[in-house]
């Protein structure tokens, strides 16, 4: 009887059906998956087999996960994007514009998931003068979030971002443009070129197609992760809306009902915090926004 042997392996890159994993032992393989149950994700931990005269391995099993990153994607599904990730990098730039709403329902994410999320502001090359993008920076540094101010074209504060990233696993997300792909190239010592793991969009523009892992000199991991332009946090529930936006999980502690939505409910310490300015309009408003999102798309009631 022959023994299947089986090495543990890591999901370093996804392109719908094919992945790169990497052994412990560091060697790179193409892989694919064995039957069609299997959903591996960048981050996955996994068990490959050898296949019979051929290069590529067998994915036959997923490790339990520390975490998931999900969203909810165009036909209102759960999507899970990565697996256990410890930091969660938004990054905007001064170019294209923020979508706050967006920054919001990722740092949500972060929250449930028990993980830090940080916000790094790109392309400060394009602004010096400090636009009204650096009064939102200090509302989220009030919350309790870090924030890096960098430009890779002039390669500042790319070392913070590497700093906060040691012995981690980190993804970058957010909009197409803002230079996710740009800090991995000029941060990380990857063989492989941002192109050749890029596809040519319909606008002639190189889009990164799937998530990919890059190692840093200083045993930190960064993910690089296609551009969503809509990322909508995936939850199942007001507490798990709630828990989203630490400010309003704190202040909520004191509202006359114990199961309050912060919503019309009379003595509400939430909707009172936002009267005395101590919690923004705008992360209210966005914690209503996202209530009628997923109410729109059935997953609350
Ligand atoms: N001026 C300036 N341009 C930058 C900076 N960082 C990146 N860019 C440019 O912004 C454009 C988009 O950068 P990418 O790194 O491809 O953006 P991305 O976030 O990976 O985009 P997707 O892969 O589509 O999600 C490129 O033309 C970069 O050269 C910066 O600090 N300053
Ligand atoms: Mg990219
Ligand atoms: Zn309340």
């Amino acid at each position: 009887m022959i023994l299947k042997i089986n090495h543990k392996a890591q999901v370093i890159a996804t392109y719908s059906q094919r992945m790169i994993v990497r052994t412990v032992n560091g060697e790179h393989f193409n892989a694919r998956i064995k039957g069609k149950n299997l959903r591996p994700v960048c981050g996955d931990w996994v068990l490959i087999e050898s296949i019979k005269n051929e290069n590529e391995k067998l994915i036959t099993k997923i490790s339990v996960r520390n975490n998931e990153l999900s969203r909810i994607n165009t036909r209102g599904k759960r999507e899970i994007l990565a697996a256990n990730i410890n930091l969660l990098i938004i990054v905007i730039a001064v170019h294209p514009e923020p979508d706050w709403y967006v920054v919001d329902r990722y740092i949500s994410t972060a929250e449930n998931m028990g993980i830090k999320a940080v916000i790094v502001f790109n392309k400060i090359d394009l602004d010096k003068k400090n636009n009204k993008a650096i009064d939102f920076i200090q509302d989220y540094k009030k919350i309790g979030y870090q924030t890096i101010k960098c430009s890779v074209k002039e390669n500042s504060n790319l070392d913070k971002i590497c700093q906060i990233v040691e012995n981690k696993t980190a993804i970058l997300v957010g909009q197409s443009g803002v230079g996710k792909s740009s800090i991995i190239n000029k941060t990380t010592n990857n063989i492989l070129k941002i192109s050749e793991i890029s596809v040519v969009s319909g606008q002639g523009k190189h889009t990164t197609a799937n998530s990919m892992m890059f190692d840093l000199p200083n045993k930190g991991k960064l993910i690089d992760s296609p551009g969503i332009r809509d990322f909508i946090t995936y939850a199942e529930s007001f507490s798990e809306i709630i828990s989203g936006y630490k400010e309003i999980k704190l202040h909520g502690v004191d509202c006359k009902f114990h199961n309050c939505r912060h919503l019309r409910e009379p003595d509400c310490a939430v909707k009172y915090a936002v009267l005395k300015g101590k919690i923004t309009n705008h992360r209210y408003n966005s914690f209503k926004r996202l209530i009628n999102i997923l109410k729109n798309l059935k997953k609350i009631n």
